[in-house]
């Protein structure tokens, strides 16, 4: 690979934000580095569309086998690529599952920062490489202060929260020991059409699509009172470039400093889908039923029909119920504004998602037996 370019090392580059960060940096010039975890499929569906040859010389996009839960092999890469900079976005990074898989999730998510910034100290790369940590919302929990800022005090809820509050202590702590540009980006939710098919955003305008096309009866949700400051994932990873791009590291907050529930999103989803709906009942007994459908665009569906009902399953043992962030730092420092709206980015997953599901419904038609994944 060529030399004259700035180097990034990607954790987490299959995900949804290592997606949009390696084009957006490729965009800029960089040559990117990825790595990627060894599965029984390719699971690179993400980057497909940006996946060079590795037989073709200077290649400027370019995949490394690896996992954060193997130091000698994140040392190695780092030692091979020599970066300017690192972005850990790898992570076990769903909340409910953290409750699940609490041991690997420190393991991933806290330790495997330690192993990376350790790797950057070990092979003497604390002058060259800068480090960007994914730190989360999440932190903040239980809140102390509405809105979260920087200074806000952090009350983890957890085990995923408090994986990354070591990670972000860990940052800090590299950064003031050894003088490494390490810095955290406290994002809260961003989405995307890229987005997971199990975190709530994508589970909702999935479903609903799915239902819209007759694949699915119902939509099945936990806590539709939570609220959270919802953004694009596009608009979020050019905040963690930039936030590397400073004469010196400092942690900023990355939100819109907007806020809307579950339930809400529900009705923003189903909106965009041609239904109109009227939620009913409380609590565990909550159901949305269809008041009004465009049947142009959700043929599989017809007044009346419940298309949405809890499940108590999907509660977590404790739960974050309000998150909304406070974006001040960003913009008076960096001069970031979000540019995509919480409803823009939701008609464009819909979007995303009806052309999907239609694509399924008519492999279906000519008689494919493929099954819609449902949790
Ligand atoms: P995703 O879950 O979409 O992506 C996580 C990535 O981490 C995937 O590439 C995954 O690989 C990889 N990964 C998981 N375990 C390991 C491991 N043991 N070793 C190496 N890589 C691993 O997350 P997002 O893109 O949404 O988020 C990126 C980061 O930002 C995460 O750290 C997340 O915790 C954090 N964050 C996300 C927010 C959001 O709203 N999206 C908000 C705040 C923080 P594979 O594809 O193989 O599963
Ligand atoms: P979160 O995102 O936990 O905030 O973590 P998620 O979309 O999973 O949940 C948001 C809120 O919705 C409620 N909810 C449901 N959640 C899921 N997944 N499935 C459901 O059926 C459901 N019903 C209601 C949840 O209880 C919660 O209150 C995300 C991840 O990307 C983290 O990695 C990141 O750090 C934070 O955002 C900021």
């Amino acid at each position: 690979m060529s030399t004259d370019k700035k180097v990034a090392l990607i954790t987490g580059v299959t995900g949804q934000d290592g997606s949009y960060l390696a084009e957006f940096l490729l965009e800029k010039g960089y040559e990117v580095h990825g790595i990627k975890r060894r599965a029984s499929l390719f699971n690179t569906e993400r980057v497909d569309h940006i996946y060079e040859d590795p037989h073709v010389k200077n290649q400027s996009f370019k995949l490394h086998y690896g996992d954060l839960t193997d130091t000698s092999n994140l040392t190695r890469i780092l030692q091979e690529v020599q970066p300017d900079e690192v972005y850990n976005l790898g992570a076990q990074s769903h909340v409910a599952v953290s409750f699940e898989a609490p041991e690997y999730t420190a393991d991933v998510d806290a330790i495997g920062t330690l192993r990376l910034l350790e790797a950057i100290r070990f092979l003497g790369l604390e002058n060259k490489t800068r480090f960007y940590q994914a730190s989360t919302s999440e932190l903040y929990g239980l809140v102390q202060e509405i809105p979260q800022k920087e200074t806000t005090p952090f009350y983890p809820r957890s085990p995923y929260a408090v994986a990354k509050m070591y990670a972000y202590w860990i940052t800090v702590n590299y950064r003031e020991s050894y003088g490494i540009y390490a810095c955290n980006g406290i994002l809260f939710n961003h989405e995307s059409p890229r987005r997971g098919e199990t975190f709530v955003t994508r589970k909702i305008t999935r479903g609903i699509a799915n239902i819209s096309q007759g694949l699915e009866a119902c939509l099945y949700l936990g806590n539709m009172d939570a609220l959270r400051d919802w953004g694009h994932a596009k608009d979020y990873v050019r905040m963690q470039w930039m936030m590397l791009q400073q004469d010196n590291p400092e942690d900023f907050v990355i939100a819109t400093g907007k806020q809307i529930s579950v339930r809400e999103f529900v009705t923003m989803t189903a909106k965009e889908a041609g239904i109109e709906l009227e939620f009913s009942g409380e609590g565990v007994d909550e159901i949305a039923t269809v008041t009004a459908v465009d049947a142009d665009i959700a043929p599989g569906v017809k007044v009346g029909d419940v298309i949405v009902k809890v499940d108590p399953r999907y509660f977590r043992p404790a739960e974050v119920e309000t998150l909304l962030g406070d974006p001040t730092k960003a913009k008076e420092k960096l001069g970031w504004v979000p540019e995509i709206t919480v409803e823009e980015m939701c008609a464009e997953m819909v979007r995303d998602d009806i052309q999907k599901a239609k694509q399924v419904a008519l492999l279906k038609a000519h008689g494919h037996k493929i099954s819609v994944a449902i949790e």
